[in-house]
């Protein structure tokens, strides 16, 4: 589809120039391309602000939870009922597998409360999750010897999103199914996303469909277009200041 169109809904306090000194500081050619891009398109379409595209508002009223952005890079929300959702678990396994949403459900759920942060620069304090572990799902496929990568896909047709073996094994990385105290919604990237907790909300795939489980890093979809590979909060992406805080249950 040539030049992606980066389409992100967001609130009105100026991510774009948060982006912007982002992709300045790294001295990324493409900056200007992409802002002017995402401008463009926001001017052209008249896109919402975040209250009218979240119905539910839960990430209002959650008291200090402060506000996500409901990001997109397709311009779509896709949506898939949890009866029709599958995660496809493949590569380097030794059992390739199809999951349903019940197959998830059925796992050990996992708690987790930590902030949410886009390295544009808001950021989402004490949110709760609650899903698997990606560790868990990899051992129940059974990984086999010299993988040391996996590829994350999204129903959405187009994010990607890369981890190595030692990040998808940590504890704080979950397949998620419920955020906020219920169901991931459509604009937060339900019935399922990835949440990395110590890293960048950029490795927080939304609409998970696949991971595949490789021998060799596939750069993401906003590593392709200068972010980082390693997302570590505080520590990446020009950033040096406090990783956050995790708690689990
Ligand atoms: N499929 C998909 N996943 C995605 C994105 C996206 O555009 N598409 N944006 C990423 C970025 S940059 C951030 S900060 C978070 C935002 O999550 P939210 O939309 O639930 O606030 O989702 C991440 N996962
Ligand atoms: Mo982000």
């Amino acid at each position: 589809m040539g030049a992606r169109a980066d389409r992100e809904v967001e609130g009105r306090d100026g991510t774009p120039v948060g982006r912007r000194a982002v992709l300045g500081l790294l001295g990324l050619g493409t900056a200007g391309v992409l802002v002017g891009a995402r401008v463009q398109d926001k001017v052209a379409e008249g896109l919402a602000p975040i209250s009218a595209i979240d119905p539910t508002g839960l990430s209002d009223l959650v008291p200090g939870a402060g506000r996500f952005r409901i990001y997109t890079v397709t311009g779509d929300l896709p949506e898939m009922a949890r009866s029709a959702w599958r995660l496809r678990l493949g590569g380097l396994v030794d059992r390739p597998d199809t999951l349903t949403f019940a197959d998830l459900t059925e796992m050990e759920p996992v708690g987790l409360t930590a902030d949410f942060q886009c390295v544009t620069g808001w950021r989402v304090a004490d949110v709760p999750w609650k899903g698997v572990r990606l560790s868990d799902l990899l051992d129940r496929a059974g990984v086999q010897p010299g993988a040391t990568h996996l590829r994350l896909t999204s129903f959405d047709g187009v994010y990607t999103e890369s981890l190595t073996m030692e990040q998808a094994r940590r504890p704080d990385v979950i397949v998620a199914y419920e955020m906020l105290g219920g169901a991931i919604t459509k604009a937060h990237g339900g019935p399922v996303r990835l949440y990395v907790a110590p890293m960048y909300g950029y490795k927080s795939l939304k609409w998970l469909d696949g991971i595949e489980v490789t021998d060799h890093l596939e750069p993401g979809y906003w590593e392709h277009l200068g972010y980082d590979v390693d997302a570590w909060v505080g520590r990446s992406n020009g950033r040096d200041d406090e990783p956050p805080e995790v708690s689990g249950s």
